[in-house]
């Protein structure tokens, strides 16, 4: 069966986030991303809203909806800036739902709950210096020191790196093993020997805090080891499942953006005599536009779907991320081009949209790793096995309607 109607609650999901954005975002960010500063409030003000947690089960602080209404979020929070969609994307796409997946009872009361809730922010600490698209180049290491690990080595591009307060971190517990000899940690910012710093005169997403985290001989105790030892790769592709889905929604987002400011654009500036939006080179840039959005859309819910059914969408959430980011990254070029020599200037804000549509198609899986995975599960060469662990299903069972009946 297909339907392809949002819920009442997914509808005012949108417009709630929307508002928001309209309200606590849209008039300053101009003036944030000039300044390359973070506003750790809006966190705060996401969390009042139950959008912390939005698709983790209420018995673990969450809201309890579904994941499209999770992708509904990220759209609506790129569209007044990408710096917003990435720290939920971190936090939720990529901590939170990995907790959720792989973490046991313990673990996700200590760390889920909390960060469902708002009042702790997680992040996720997988690319190094020398390892980004080649994830088992890394050099982060974990020794086995009997009741807890020892921790060595530096992550970067780390989304939220002076703000989260746990991180999923990937490091070596056996480098003989290959990828097999990675392992997943729970590790928490106040540890000794943890230590971060935020990278400054990024071309885009200046708004978002990004950086480096270190770790000098940080002792992690082996309760915070996430599944068993050498689980560590799968869990990091797992984690990319969410993360490169919330990605691809918010890639809408820009699109939507992108639209907007456009089409106002084209009603107010006029040449030879008609508005631009009468010229037709013009128009084939907004039907583009569009066509790229109702595209990207249809490819971010058809993962959503997979993952409301509980099964594996590594495919489908790789090919939706591909495409809406580089749909994104055209219409934002698009849009500039639309607005002409004002759009160079940052007197409007399609010059910004540009800037952030860059980041999407690089990181969470390059334009290339995608396009080869796609081309791989095509010509047979890639086949994905069905995992021992999945997110559950929605709707999620509550333990406690269980208990009850
Ligand atoms: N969920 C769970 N397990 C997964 C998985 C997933 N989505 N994807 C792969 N695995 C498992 C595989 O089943 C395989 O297990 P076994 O070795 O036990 O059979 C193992 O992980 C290796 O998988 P695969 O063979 O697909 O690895 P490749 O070396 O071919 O993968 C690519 C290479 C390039 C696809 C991968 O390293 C990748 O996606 N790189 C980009 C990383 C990235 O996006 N970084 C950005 C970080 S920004 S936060």
């Amino acid at each position: 069966m297909m339907n392809f109607d949002f819920t009442e609650e997914q509808e005012l999901l949108r417009k709630t986030v929307r508002s928001f954005v309209d309200k606590e975002i849209m008039p300053y960010i101009k003036e944030w991303d000039e300044k390359q500063y973070f506003e750790t409030s809006i966190l705060t003000r996401l969390a009042d809203l139950g959008l912390m947690g939005v698709c983790i089960p209420e018995q673990y602080g969450g809201s309890g909806m579904d994941y499209n209404s999770l992708a509904i979020v990220c759209e609506e929070l790129e569209r007044g800036d990408t710096a917003f969609r990435t720290a939920v994307s971190v936090h939720t796409g990529l901590n939170s739902m990995t907790l959720l997946q792989w973490g046991n009872e313990k673990q996700k009361q200590k760390y889920l709950f909390p960060q469902s809730k708002g009042q702790k922010v997680g992040a996720f600490g997988l690319t190094e210096p020398n390892a980004g698209s080649d994830v088992a180049a890394m050099q982060t290491t974990a020794r086995d020191a009997g009741d807890h690990y020892v921790l060595n080595g530096s992550k970067t591009w780390i989304s939220l790196c002076d703000v989260a307060d746990h991180f999923l971190v990937f490091a070596y517990t056996d480098k003989s093993k290959k990828h097999h000899g990675i392992s997943s940690f729970i590790v928490e910012r106040t540890w000794e020997g943890f230590s971060s710093k935020a990278i400054k005169g990024k071309l885009g997403i200046r708004a978002g805090n990004t950086g480096e985290i270190f770790f000098d001989n940080v002792k992690v105790p082996k309760e915070n080891l996430l599944g068993q030892e050498g689980d560590g790769f799968k869990i990091a592709m797992s984690a990319l499942d969410n993360g490169r889905f919330t990605v691809a929604a918010g890639a809408c987002g820009t699109i939507m953006a992108s639209l907007e400011a456009s089409v106002k654009y084209c009603h107010e500036r006029s040449t030879f005599g008609k508005e631009i939006g009468r010229h037709q080179l013009v128009q084939q840039m907004i039907a583009k536009m569009e066509a790229g959005l109702l595209q990207s859309r249809l490819l971010v819910y058809r993962a959503g779907c997979l993952k409301n059914q509980g099964k594996r969408n590594t495919r489908e959430t790789s090919l939706a991320k591909w495409q809406a980011c580089d749909y994104a990254y055209e219409a934002a070029n698009d849009a500039v081009q639309i607005h002409g020599a004002y759009g160079f200037s940052n007197e409007y804000p399609v010059e910004r949209y540009l800037r952030n549509a860059k980041a999407p198609v690089i990181y969470e899986g390059t334009r290339e790793i995608h396009t080869v995975m796609q081309g791989e599960y095509v010509l047979g060469y890639r086949v994905d096995k069905p995992l021992s662990k999945t997110l559950p299903a929605w709707p999620f069972e509550s333990v406690t309607e269980e208990a009850v009946n």
